[in-house]
Parts: structure tokens; sequence; C-alpha cells
């Protein structure tokens, strides 16, 4: 393979499976050429950007499938290359052969990612665009897939353009001010006003790091686990929030030995609820397990429910049991209300204590005010925030931080008096981090790891 053929890339944009229609895209220098012999429509005769009848036929040029056919030259493409779309009827098979044809004919199978790559690469859009990308077609809610439009449409890029162009500003007056330090008229700014602008730009950025609270939660969700002793009521909780039949619920202690989950949507956000087998010693191996892997949830879960069976005095076992969950954020319920109450819950308030709700998981009182329960604890801010596009990933919290604390360290270089090169290292510093944040500067395994995650055909 020459050089220029190594750089066409080829892969299915749609996913696998049988379906009406299913569409190849090539991308690269050669996409054109490869295309017209695939399908025998010539780029040079055929309008870009729109379809076309055509026969798509494998690399010995016998007909695989009709279909049709879209040219995209560059720069106006996804990817920034030439690109040829071909749509074929959505059988694997048919993809397979015309993939194959088109690499027979010099293009090579397209890396996970390599698409979206190309496009970053070529300034289609920048890594955060790139992310956004990603993460709509991944979105579990409408919330969520809203708050990914926004950073795919640049929202995020547009959120700190303003703050860079203001320290940018900030730094060419610092470095003026250095170049004419010893000609003390000269200053072109005084201490007070470097320091009030790096403040107020430090308040902004600080302000946008805010988003993040809800943009994380809206990309990756949030893990609620049930937690308690056996039988007190965790699986038919968990039906009851999913409206579902989902775990068994009879009345023998030790029903769930492994963890079940299902997913709801709260304001917006995915909450996955899990159902955890009863906290307790117990000999039987399977059961053991069950618990092991109940503590496992109970360790990485946003938020614990942690039931009492309240038509019970509460015993050692939910005392033990309690006390895994106590120091972590928690509600505690007091199930089973339908029935006659003896356990107010008293002496079940550990330092991760979020409130006390009492309902009944069969009959559905009490269930509204958990929900709205959730919420609170889940669902950070306003929709105000929604107003921009909030910072999605910790990637992007990160590099917001570290400009965050390099405009501090700014600060109080400029409020010790000293000598202005501080300063201006700061801000610069600052100017780089949210340069990563976009992606203007990149290391290698960043990017790999980003784009690395995408699917094939992104
Ligand atoms: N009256 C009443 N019974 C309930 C309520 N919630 C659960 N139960 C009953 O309590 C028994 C145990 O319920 P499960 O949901 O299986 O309890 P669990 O906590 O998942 O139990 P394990 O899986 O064994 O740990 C069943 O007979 C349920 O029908 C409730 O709110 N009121
Ligand atoms: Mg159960």
């Amino acid at each position: 393979m020459d050089d220029a053929a190594a750089t066409t890339i080829v892969a299915p944009v749609t996913p696998p499976g049988a379906g009406a229609v299913s569409i190849l895209r090539l991308s690269g220098d050669r996409a054109f050429p490869i295309a017209r012999r695939l399908t025998g429509v010539d780029p040079a005769a055929h309008p870009p950007r729109t379809l076309s009848r055509c026969a798509a036929r494998d690399a010995s040029g016998k007909e695989i499938d009709s279909g049709l056919v879209a040219y995209f030259p560059a720069p106006n493409s996804f990817t920034g290359e030439d690109v040829a779309e071909i749509h074929l009827h959505g059988n694997p098979i048919l993809l397979e052969e015309v993939a194959a044809a088109a690499c027979a004919s010099g293009a090579r199978p397209a890396e996970a990612g390599e698409f979206s790559r190309r496009a970053f690469e070529n300034g289609k859009m920048d890594l955060t665009q790139a992310e956004g990308l990603c993460d709509l077609i991944l979105a579990r809610t409408a919330a969520s897939a809203r708050a990914a439009l926004r950073q795919l449409n640049g929202g995020i890029r547009d959120a700190v353009a303003p703050l860079k162009e203001r320290m940018l500003s900030l730094l060419v007056l610092l470095e003026a001010s250095i170049d004419f330090s010893d000609e003390e008229d000269l200053a072109l700014l005084s201490v007070a006003q470097i320091s009030e602008r790096v403040s107020e730009i430090r308040a902004s950025l600080f302000a946008y790091l805010k988003s993040y609270d809800l943009g994380h939660r809206l990309r990756e969700g949030a893990t609620v686990a049930i937690a308690g002793v056996a039988n007190v009521g965790k699986s038919r909780l968990l039906n009851r929030l999913l409206g579902e039949e989902r775990a068994i619920v009879t009345e023998v202690p030790g029903t769930t030995r492994d963890y079940l989950s299902g997913e709801i949507t709260l304001s917006g956000i995915p909450v996955r609820l899990v159902d955890t087998a009863g906290l307790r010693e117990t000999e039987d191996p399977v059961e053991r397990e069950g618990v092991r892997r109940s503590r496992e949830i109970l360790a990485g879960a946003d938020l614990s429910l942690f039931l009492l069976d309240a038509s019970r005095p509460a015993d050692d076992g939910d005392r033990g049991a309690y006390a895994e969950v106590a120091g972590r954020p928690h509600l505690l319920l007091l199930n089973k209300s339908d029935l006659p109450s003896v356990e107010s819950g008293k002496g079940f308030y550990g330092g991760g204590s979020r409130g006390i709700l009492s309902l009944s998981a069969k009959t559905g009182e009490g269930i509204a005010g958990l929900l709205e329960a959730l919420a609170r604890e889940l669902v950070p801010g306003g929709s105000a925030m929604m107003a921009e596009a909030p910072m999605t990933r910790l990637r992007h919290a990160d590099a917001v931080r570290k400009a965050v604390s390099a405009l501090e360290r700014a600060e109080r270089a400029v409020g010790e008096g000293l000598s202005l090169e501080f300063p201006a290292a700061d801000v610069r510093e600052a100017m780089l981090a949210l340069a990563e944040l976009t992606g203007e500067i990149a290391p290698e395994e960043v990017l790999n790891s980003i784009f690395g995650s995408f699917c094939i055909g992104k």
C-alpha cells in the first residue's frame, strides 16, 4: 500500500445489524476514485452533497447491491477531507463486501474514533465538540442529549473564549509593563487594576466551573443503591420505582443474591437504581458473594437508600448493616408504613444522613416524597445553568480548576508586590490550561484516550 492510499479510511457509520439502510463512509485523498470504482458514479460529473442512485460492485466488478452515493469534497465534509458515503441495504454481509472492495482498491479500515479525530485534526471541531458528538450519541435522557448538543455546537469553547481574550489582553499589558519597569511613569497598569482584572476573570471561570456539577450528572448519571438487611422490602421498592416487576419479591429472607438494576430519569438525569442482596453474615457461599458485591455497589453509589422494616423493632442485624452506609450519603427509609409501625428509626443517624422518610413499597404511599428527596440530592442547581453548555467531563473541570488556581497565584503575586513577571507567568499558565480544554494543546495520550473510547465509524 502506498502512502497516499494508507490515508484513506473506510467504515460503516451505521450500527451493525439488519436494517433498511446502512451507510459506508470513505474519507481521505483517494475516497473519490475508490467510490467511483465501487459505484460507477463520477464525482466530477455529480453535484456535491447530493445523493445519486448507483450500483455497488465488489472488487471483481460484480454487482452486490443497488444503493445511493454522495460526495462531500474537502473541506466541506465531516472530516474536512474528501468524503464519499455509499448507502446500501442494511445487511452486514453487503456492507462487508463493499468495504472489502474499498480496501482492495486502496482504503484501509478506520480505527475507533478515526473519522472524528481527523475532523478534530483538520480544525472542523475542537476537542470539546468531538466529545459532545460522542456524548450526543450515547445520551440516556433527552436533557443529557440537549447538553451534549450544546457542547457539539461549540458551547464550551464559546463560554471560555471571551475569558481567554481577556487573559490575553491582560498578559500583553503585563508584558509591556515589564519591559518598561525601570521607567516608573510608563507603568501601564496600576497594581490595583491588575489585581482587579485577574480577580474578575477568576470569578467568571469559577462560576462556570459550577456547571460541572450538573453537566457531569447529565453525562454520567447517578447510581443509587438500595440497602438493608434481608426482607425489609428492597426488591419491592426497586420494582415500585421502576414501575415493573424487575426483581423477585418473596417473604423468604435472602431472596436477592446478586444485584439487579434498572434506570429511571429524574429531572432529566439518568439514575441507575441498584437492588442489593440483604446485608447479613451467612454461611451460604452464593449469598456471601452477593453480600460482597452489595458492599462494592454501596461503596461506589452516589446515594444509598437504607431500608428498615418499620413493622418490627430494629435489631442488631439492622444496626450492623447500617454501620456500612452511615458515613456515606444516604436516606433512611422506614418501609412497610401500611402495617402498624413500631420502629421510628431513632438511633440510625450517621454522618452521611440526608433525611428520613416513611413509605410503603407495597401501596406506593410516600414514593412521591422519596422521588422529590432523590431529585434534591442528585440534581444539582436549577435549570438556569442550562443556559450555557455545562462542562460534562472531569477533564474539563480539571482544566478550568488549573486555570482558576493559576489566576489565584497571580493575584497573590500582585498582592505581595512581586515583580510582574510572576503574575504574567501565572496568567500564561491559566491560558494554557484553557487551551488544553479545547484541545489547542493536546498531548497524544489525551487524544488517544478520548478518540479511542469512540466506536468504529465515529
Ligand atoms: N406490608 C408490606 N410488605 C412489604 C412491603 N415491602 C415489602 N414487603 C414484603 O416483604 C417481603 C420481603 O420483600 P422483598 O422486597 O423481597 O425484600 P428484600 O429486602 O428484597 O429481601 P431480600 O432480597 O431477601 O434481601 C415480601 O413478602 C414483600 O411483599 C411493604 O411496604 N408493605
Ligand atoms: Mg430482594
